[in-house]
């Protein structure tokens, strides 16, 4: 069974999980808005991802015979100036959640839980992919400046993405 200290800590990881989802449909919202539609299904497809992050872990405190702490999830911000300022908080978010991700695979092994550390191991390699990803497309950003036509061609680009779910379920 999970000690008092991982369960409270992967039910505020949860929380935290359910809040990314909400940041990035927020700014979905706002990208669909700013008339990026290709944006806007790349940042609904990462809350969808977000979604399924908290909603394993929230399988797995079950699992581990504990019951999940709920908590109100955080208001996100309600507008975003231009598409470069989404990418940047998406990029410096990131950064705040595998400083998380990092503390809980720490927390698993002080606490001697070697189940709990193996489980964070998924979530410190998505940390990885999930802060390469968008740093590339920040880099996209920076070479197109204020070329509207270069822009609309990553909106493109964006537009390609679908939802993966990285947890089928078990059979
Ligand atoms: Fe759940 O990885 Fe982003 O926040």
């Amino acid at each position: 069974m999970l000690s008092e200290k991982l369960t409270n800590a992967l039910s505020d990881q949860v929380n935290a999980e359910y809040y990314s989802a909400y940041l990035y449909l927020a700014m979905s919202a706002a990208a669909d808005k700013m008339g990026l539609k290709g944006t806007a299904n790349w940042l609904f497809v990462q809350a969808q991802e977000e979604t399924a992050h908290g909603t394993h872990m929230y399988e797995y405190i079950l699992e581990r015979g504990a019951v999940p702490a709920f908590a109100a999830i955080e208001q996100p911000p309600a507008s975003f100036d231009n598409v470069n300022a989404i990418f940047e908080k998406v990029l410096s978010h990131e950064q705040t959640v595998t400083h998380r991700i990092n503390a809980l695979a720490t927390l698993a092994m002080q606490e001697s839980d070697h189940a709990c550390y193996q489980f964070m191991m998924w979530y410190v390699d998505e940390q990885v992919e999930e802060e390469s990803g968008v740093t590339e497309i920040l880099d996209k950003l920076k070479l197109i400046g204020e070329n509207n036509g270069m822009l609309l061609a990553l909106d493109n680009e964006l537009a390609a993405r679908v939802f993966v779910n990285p947890f089928p379920a078990k059979a």
